[in-house]
């Protein structure tokens, strides 16, 4: 192999955040280095050649524009740092959970997923890039540091000379020099499928779908997904392709915003309800631009990312075969998630584990065989099979639960999603749940609104009246030893209330506000249910004033309310 380099110059801003490096696409368009310094200092980081000689390395991604381009650039540098073997799904779609399945699965150093997930894209909107280790994790933090230290030192880059580009539309493998580099072009679905294949059991789904009282519907929302639901959910299980939306993956995924949510999956939530939709499915799913996301809908509910994943912990034992009769090792959630999980751990007597936001620290307890099944309230559930997020696998857990609550029951009397988190909060009480996005914001708004947060948990001014305690959180891995700081203020108020504060780290530019409620109600036998936006009033009142948010923002409306 013809190896050229090329010299170059460090290039600002090439950070990761919460979950790889996202950017403007324009910012790759306009500047051809932007991806060779940062695939460069990424293999740098890994250690170069020396440990890349050899290796099966996986690249995919969620179909957004600029993948395809991107993938030619990192196929010609994987193979001038000896990578032997690059597997890559048809064009360049792969899932976030699918490359996590593969990692290990084909024994790979690891893995480049080329995704901004739920960010909007298209040549306006966003482009990202993350790695996943050799276990089919998140690059940790450490890992990701040590690849900005090479972003901010780089001098040069290599690319080996293929003479041709792959043809990423057509399956088949591609070898240059003798076998020295192939090209693997694979379907981006049948590895994954079999996986799950092997934890669910797809008879009894299929017999679920095929009842005459239950239906389904899954919005792909013009993502990568719509490749996955068209196999498993149509081919597979029976579920009618028209029942499949917006199922074909487009290049700016239609313009839309693949972050399936109370606000952007608007249509979706429509579909479900009977009030507006008299024939209203009984099953409702969608999934973020990566896959690794998951919306969970009944007709007329909405069910919690915090319910959802304490209901599939609960049921797990009973109605999931990867799981059926063992102990679950323990459960997991980030901090601002819902602590219904942690009731559901009392109960089934195994410990429980509040983490920072993100999937990587998940990983290390997984790892460790300290966690089974873990939970975002930003729609992200999966547990120990993968070491990321997995929308299906979220799905098909709940398809599984429907299908053994229904195992006997008559045509006609079917046990409804409703059924089932009724009958959750009849038994642990109802974790009530509710986020307030506020996208858009400066940096410095941002930053202000938390730094003033931080001079009252710091005492440097008085806590607000209406605050009970107010701290930073902080986690130590119990692992490997290693602390994350500044992991969101944690605020509970004299009636009860949770809320959390934390910025985002997955934007391209400025700054997004995330504020998270929480309010437990105890079980009861006069249990009623409500409408999380009237719990949460008087909270959000609160919480907009001790926050200052409207007088720092100028805000006095989320952009995003789940
Ligand atoms: C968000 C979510 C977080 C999730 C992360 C990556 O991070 O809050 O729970 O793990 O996105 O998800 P942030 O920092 O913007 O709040 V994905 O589907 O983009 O890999
Ligand atoms: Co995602």
């Amino acid at each position: 192999l013809k190896i050229l380099k090329y010299g170059t110059n460090p290039i600002d801003g090439q950070t990761t955040g919460t979950s790889g490096m996202r950017k403007r696409a324009k910012v790759l368009v306009s500047n051809p280095k932007f991806l060779p310094n940062w695939i460069q200092s990424l293999f740098n980081a890994l250690g170069g050649r020396d440990v890349l000689e050899g290796t099966t390395l996986i690249v995919g991604g969620d179909g957004r524009f600029y993948n395809t381009v991107a993938a030619q650039t990192i196929i010609r540098m994987a193979a001038a740092h000896g990578v032997k073997h690059l597997v890559i799904g048809r064009n360049a779609i792969l899932t976030t959970p699918a490359v996590s399945a593969m990692i290990p699965a084909r024994k790979a150093v690891g893995g480049i997923i080329l995704t901004a997930s739920h960010n909007p894209a298209g040549p306006d909107g966003d482009w990202g890039i993350k790695y996943n280790t050799g276990a089919g994790a998140p690059a940790s933090e450490g890992l990701t540091d040590k690849i900005y230290q090479e972003t901010v030192g780089i001098n040069e880059y290599f690319l080996a000379d293929l003479g041709i580009d792959i043809n990423l539309s057509i399956e088949g493998t591609t070898s240059f020099a003798d076998g020295a580099f192939t090209v693997e072009v694979v379907d981006p679905v049948a590895e994954y499928c079999d996986l799950l294949e092997s934890i669910f059991d797809f008879n009894d789904i299929k017999k679920l779908l095929a009842r005459s009282d239950f239906s389904l519907v899954f919005d792909a929302m013009h993502a990568s997904t719509g490749e996955y639901a068209r196999v498993i959910l149509h081919e597979k299980l029976g579920a009618p392709l028209s029942n499949l939306l917006n199922e074909i993956p487009l290049q700016d995924f239609g313009g839309g915003h693949p972050d399936p949510n109370l606000t952007y999956a608007a249509e979706l939530v429509r579909m479900l309800d009977p009030r507006q939709t008299p024939d209203a499915p009984q099953f409702g799913a969608a999934s973020d631009g990566d896959g690794d996301r998951n919306m969970i809908l009944g007709r007329g509910v909405f069910v919690s990312p915090g319910d959802s994943v304490a209901i599939i912990a609960d049921y797990a034992a009973r109605a999931i075969p990867y799981f059926r009769g063992k102990q679950l090792k323990g459960l997991a959630r980030s901090m601002p998630t819902s602590s219904a999980l942690d009731r559901v751990a009392e109960a089934l007597g195994i410990p429980v584990y509040e983490t920072p936001t993100g999937w990587k620290y998940f990983t290390n307890l997984m790892d460790a065989d300290r966690v089974s099944i873990c939970g975002e309230e930003s729609f992200g559930t999966s547990s120990e099979h993968i070491r990321e997020k997995d929308g299906l696998w979220a799905v098909l857990s709940w398809l599984s639960i429907l299908a053994y609550e229904n195992r006997d029951s008559p045509i006609g009397s079917l046990v409804t999603v409703e059924d089932i988190l009724v009958g959750h909060w009849r038994r642990y009480g109802r974790t009530y749940n509710m986020r307030y996005d506020f996208e858009g914001v400066s940096k410095e708004a941002g930053d202000h609104m938390m730094n003033w947060l931080r001079e009252m948990v710091d005492g440097v001014a008085p806590k607000h009246p209406e605050i009970a305690e107010i701290d930073e959180f902080q986690y130590k891995d119990p692992i490997d030893g290693t602390v994350a700081s500044q992991q969101g203020i944690r605020v509970t108020t004299k009636d009860g209330g949770r809320v959390v504060f934390r910025l985002s780290g997955t934007g391209s530019a400025g700054a997004t506000i995330r504020v998270y409620f929480e309010q437990y109600q105890k079980p009861s036998s006069s249990f009623t249910v409500k409408d999380p936006k009237d719990v949460f009033r008087n909270l959000v009142k609160k919480a907009m004033g001790f926050a200052k948010i409207p007088e720092i923002t100028g805000r006095t409306e989320p952009t995003v309310l789940t």
